[in-house]
């Protein structure tokens, strides 16, 4: 019996005190202003003058509203995109709202996402199959998917399945792409009275809603907490291990597909050595370029950004900082989005995704069945940019972008060339951005390994005076394990490097050997391999994460979102999005809310074409959370002889008082 499992089943979550009033209705709230996008204004005319609502109790003045909420109504529900811990809470929400308002009312889920809207493919959402997943993680309870619903004949099946089952209302539980098409969707639905309303999922964290005036009315999606904390325990268990055995640099690439949220809070949760945010690395000014440049009187364009070389050189400083006071171990983040942020390889990527984009749209095929393997994808690059293949010559692909192409290794052409997602997203998680950066740095390191500025294995001061003691070079070193007795009879071991002449000279005085010449050879070899070579082990938190069973925030928090869909719809509204504020305060300041989708949609380019969706929010490197993070980072770094600063964020846990109840970065960003 998992007795765990028994008790997050029976886990009541809390719910915010409007939900436990009779019934609810919603106030407008035009305080809250939004600058909103021409082409929203255009496309999704029926929804865009809607005002963010708060929930707030009904009263016997509210007759009409309360016969409203409590008529009986199906209700269909959705996840969309990938799993995020809490999103079974959000369905028991709507499910218990909906039969406590109505007994009679009957709540559908589609199976494997969007997909099943099109295909008619769901199930009815009972009670017993709700007690089954309370609490629990994953979207297995119905599957997920990400399929888009873009296309008039998908909007017209998503149309004819909503009118098959008598839906009154669509849940869309997704992340941004998905939450566009939740807004797509309310506006074609809305002539046939079908409300659809939106969830904020994704463990990327990188749905954050702000006002016009700063106010922050939704600071996390649901999941982030969770897998941060998923993370943050395997990569704190790392930092234990690179400590004890102090011979692995770990490199931890963290999910996140664009932005670094993931990789900021792990970085908070577990003080590893270094830890990048792709946000940080975009803002970086080569201070000495540009002031070269400045005084030739020019400016120098490419002095603003990091190239993928100068990355992989602080890398390098890192490990060389730390190996000179002999900590020749470590852990470090790479947040998976980190080539977004990298000048050179984003320019790659939308030349790319506008080629291919251009080839299906001209060919009417698809590039990737087309040119099923990398040589052939190769190829047709390479005829393009010599003007011999579609067009007479290109002015996206020319010699030199084939030229720079060809210099990267295999398995990062074939990443750049993989396909993109239904949305248009480049998918990074195909991509292994952290052996990309690792070996570049590898690279370097042996260059500065054979200047003698990096010293694998030794503390320089020591190899100095080691040097100038014994006339040693560098291979004349190995590493000894002393081990003595203290005084009360404890087990004393001292692990250091010693040169080959002590080594010899200790032997001889233990009486084993009585001439240096009799150190056997194997020994000596032996004794020189000793010394810890660069070695990294690499690690990719990502699914994983996904998958866990939910923090306790994120099960009181998706059961909040579950009851505020419900509200939204019992109450009229659609093109809506459920969000809670105030999550970074105390859990009787939550406040339910429904914020208007379409305002906070923009153009973005999407497979080589501009389209309108919801913006992500990526790392404010003027946020408390980052500054933090700048703040402390050369003391994480631990570069000298001293103890590292770990953090043991132990384990999620369900029962006993966890030691946050919130993600750190909410709480940073949340005092002013
Ligand atoms: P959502 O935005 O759909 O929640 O997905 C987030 C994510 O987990 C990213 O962190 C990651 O890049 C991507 O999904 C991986 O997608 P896939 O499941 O298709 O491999």
């Amino acid at each position: 019996i998992n007795r765990e499992a028994i008790e997050r089943r029976a886990f009541a979550p809390k719910k915010c005190q409007v939900f436990s009033e009779g019934f609810t209705v919603l106030e407008d709230q035009p305080q809250y202003r939004f600058s909103q996008d021409r082409e929203a204004e255009k496309v999704l005319a029926d929804i865009i003058d809607n005002h963010v609502q708060k929930i707030v109790p009904g009263t016997p003045e509210h007759s009409t509203e309360q016969e409203r909420y409590f008529k009986r109504r199906n209700i269909g529900i959705v996840f969309s995109g990938g799993p995020a811990p809490g999103g079974h809470n959000v369905i028991s929400g709507i499910f218990d709202a909906a039969k406590k308002a109505n007994p009679a009312s009957r709540v559908y889920g589609f199976i494997l996402g969007p997909a099943g809207i099109l295909e008619r493919s769901y199930v009815e959402i009972t009670e017993s199959l709700v007690d089954a997943y309370r609490n629990m993680g994953g979207f297995n309870m119905i599957k997920t998917g990400r399929t888009k619903i873009d296309l008039k004949k998908k909007m017209d099946l998503s149309r004819a399945t909503c009118k098959a089952l008598e839906l009154d209302a669509l849940v869309i539980v997704g992340g941004d792409d998905s939450n566009t098409n939740a807004a797509f969707l309310a506006q074609e639905l809305k002539v046939d009275g079908i409300q659809v309303i939106g969830v904020p999922k994704t463990i990327d964290g990188d749905i954050r809603v702000s006002t016009e005036d700063g106010d922050v009315l939704c600071s996390t999606s649901f999941g982030f907490h969770t897998a941060a904390r998923a993370f943050a325990q395997n990569i704190s268990n790392l930092c234990t291990d690179a400590s004890s055995d102090i011979k692995y640099w770990h490199v931890c690439k963290v999910m996140g597909r664009v932005a670094s949220h993931l990789a900021l809070e792990t970085a908070l949760q577990t003080h590893a050595n270094l830890t990048l945010i792709g946000e940080d690395l975009a803002d970086y000014v080569d201070q000495e370029r540009l002031k070269a440049a400045q005084e030739r009187g020019e400016i120098d364009y490419t002095a603003y950004g990091m190239t993928l070389r100068h990355l992989s050189r602080l890398i390098c400083e890192t490990i060389v900082k730390r190996a000179a006071s002999g900590k020749n171990y470590g852990v470090m983040i790479i947040p998976e989005g980190v080539l977004e942020f990298i000048n050179e390889i984003q320019i790659f990527i939308i030349k790319l995704s506008t080629i291919i984009a251009e080839f299906n749209n001209v060919h009417d095929l698809d590039f990737h069945a087309s040119f099923p393997n990398l040589d052939a994808r190769l190829d047709y690059l390479r005829r393009l940019s010599r003007g011999i293949s579609d067009r007479a010559a290109s002015p996206i692909w020319n010699l030199r972008d084939d030229e720079l192409f060809n210099d990267l290794p295999a398995f990062f052409q074939e990443g750049l060339l993989v396909e993109r997602d239904t949305h248009g997203n480049f998918q990074f998680s195909q991509v292994k951005t952290e052996k990309i950066l690792m070996d570049m740095a590898m690279d370097y390191l042996e260059i500065l390994r054979e200047k003698g500025i990096y010293k694998v294995g030794i503390n320089r001061r020591s190899y100095e005076s080691l040097m100038a003691m014994d006339g040693l070079d560098a291979e004349g070193f190995g590493r000894a394990i002393f081990k003595n007795y203290d005084q009360d009879g404890y087990l004393l071991v001292k692990e250091t490097i010693i040169s080959l002449k002590t080594l010899t000279q200790t032997v001889m005085n233990a009486g084993l050997i009585d001439d240096e010449k009799d150190l056997p050879g194997s020994v000596v070899d032996l004794f020189k391999k000793s010394v810890p070579k660069f070695s990294i082990q690499t690690h990719f938190y990502g699914y994983d994460g996904r998958g866990s069973d939910p923090t306790k925030f994120d099960c009181n928090y998706t059961y909040n979102l579950g009851l505020t869909a419900f509200s939204l719809i019992a109450n009229g509204a659609t093109g809506q999005m459920a969000v809670i504020k105030n999550l970074e305060h105390k859990f009787c300041k939550w406040e339910p809310l429904g914020i208007p989708i379409s305002s906070l949609m923009h153009l973005e380019e999407r497979k080589g074409k501009l389209a309108l969706v919801i913006e992500k929010s990526i790392v404010d490197v003027e946020s408390n959370a980052f500054r933090v993070v700048k703040a402390l980072r050369e003391k994480w770094l631990a570069a000298e002889p001293g103890d590292d600063c770990y953090r043991r964020p132990g384990p999620v846990r369900f029962t006993g008082s966890s030691e946050e109840d919130r993600p750190i970065t909410l709480m940073l960003n949340s005092i002013h």
